[in-house]
């Protein structure tokens, strides 16, 4: 098969970007290693930046979100038993958009699927070649048949356990990471939310987060070890603990556990972000506690800068920009990255011993609640910082 970008990965990036090279008159082909019924089905990311949201509309998939989806004007911070509201609308002039990651690669699928894309889903076994030529290659097996696919460029959109960065010759690549001593513990519950805005608490126990998907179905998230066992929190453990932790600011409704799991949290970087003709975005290159929500919209962030560059390629030959991709999207990547560890140690307890450390945090939430220099601050990352003006 002949294509001119070869795609790995149907999540949010290898969607977003297989649509918006299409809109470019640009043909891919995007393969997928699980099935559509289960990438359609996969719980994660629940809030994006204004502009992401923007996008999404005025590219003509955002139908459903724009009736569906919950539009914040800021969020709640929860400490010492008060709830204090961060107005990101009167402060930097933004909000945000609430609307499961499910839901986005549903109407991104849907959308290409209409628009005559190429999606393999199941397919095993992708293995990339020659990305150092003009002529990368992508073999794979697909209903049992070998496959291979020739085009002029290789987008690794496979999230952080692909296998287009191990792909990268040895030596290539230096990635940088850090550990937490914790992990989230994510329910999906069908149970209206505390409060019409999320609320991130910080207590004396640990970290916890109310978020939503609608005005029944509540995402909520606490603090656990990194190893934690799911097993050891029936439900009543885990309501019992989220109350506990929103320290009598609000009552929480319990209702029907959905959907349950441990989220491990991480901070990586791998730079370059791209080598020869393979281009990494998204989880592939970057990783984020999801803390500051960054995450699903650094995927579009980066694929908008690269959709431009392959553009810009066909358009006039011109390779400047693809030279500056890694450049261009590492730049708002270790923004991200900074936003996120600050939002990480600002509401989450890394001992439980250290009574200095929680006074401090206790300190800076105060301060970041009573200073509008300071909330200003939290308010223009969390909302989406401009993109670069291209
Ligand atoms: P993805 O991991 O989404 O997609 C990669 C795709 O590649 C997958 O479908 C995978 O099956 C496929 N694939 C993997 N290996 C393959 C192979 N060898 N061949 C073919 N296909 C292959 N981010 C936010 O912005 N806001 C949030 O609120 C937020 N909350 C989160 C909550 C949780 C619990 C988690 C885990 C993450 C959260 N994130 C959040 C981050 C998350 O949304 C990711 O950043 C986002 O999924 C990244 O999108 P992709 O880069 O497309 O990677
Ligand atoms: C979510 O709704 O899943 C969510 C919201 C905010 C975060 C992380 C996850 O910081």
């Amino acid at each position: 098969m002949r294509t001119q970008v070869g795609i790995v990965g149907a999540g949010p990036a290898g969607l977003m970007l297989s649509h918006l090279l299409h809109r470019s008159g640009i043909q891919s082909i995007v393969l997928e290693n699980r099935s559509r019924a289960y990438v359609e089905q996969r719980v994660r990311a629940g809030v994006l930046e204004q502009w992401a949201a923007d996008l999404l509309v005025e590219t003509g998939v955002g139908e459903r979100l724009q009736h569906e989806a919950m539009w914040h004007d800021g969020i709640f911070l929860c400490f010492e038993g008060a709830l204090h509201h961060l107005d990101f609308r009167s402060l930097v002039g933004k909000g945000i958009a609430i609307y499961g990651q499910q839901e986005i690669v549903k109407d991104l699928i849907a959308r290409r699927l209409a628009d005559g894309g190429e999606i393999f889903f199941e397919v095993e076994d992708v293995r990339l070649a020659g990305f150092e030529s003009a002529s990368p290659t992508i073999a794979f097996r697909h209903a049992g048949a070998e496959k291979e696919i020739s085009c002029n460029f290789i987008a690794g959109c496979d999230g952080s356990h692909g296998i287009c960065r191990p792909s990268f010759p040895s030596g290539m690549l230096t990635a940088y990471e850090r550990d937490y001593p914790f992990a989230w513990l994510g329910i999906l519950a069908e149970a209206p939310p505390p409060e019409r805005e999320l609320i991130y608490a910080f207590h004396a126990r640990g970290f916890a987060l109310c978020s939503m998907r609608s005005p029944t179905l509540s995402r909520l998230y606490l603090q656990c070890a990194p190893d934690e066992d799911i097993n050891a929190w029936p439900d009543d453990r885990i309501w019992q603990e989220l109350q506990t932790r929103l320290d009598g600011t609000r009552a929480l409704t319990e209702g029907k556990i959905w959907q349950r799991g441990i989220t491990p949290m991480r901070s990586f970087v791998a730079e370059p972000m791209k080598y020869g003709r393979l281009f990494l975005a998204g989880d592939a290159a970057h990783v984020v506690p999801p803390t500051g929500a960054k995450g699903m919209n650094l995927a579009f962030a980066d694929v908008l800068v690269l959709s431009r560059a392959i553009d810009a390629f066909y358009a006039s030959g011109a390779s400047d920009r693809l030279d500056a991709y890694s450049s261009t999207c590492l730049r708002r990547v270790w923004r991200a990255q900074r936003f996120s560890l600050w939002m990480t140690q600002l509401l989450h307890r890394f001992a439980f011993d250290i009574d200095f450390d929680y006074r401090r945090q206790l300190a800076e939430l105060d301060y970041v609640t009573s200073s509008r220099a300071a909330a200003t601050a939290l308010a223009e990352n969390y909302v989406g910082l401009p993109l670069d003006q291209e």
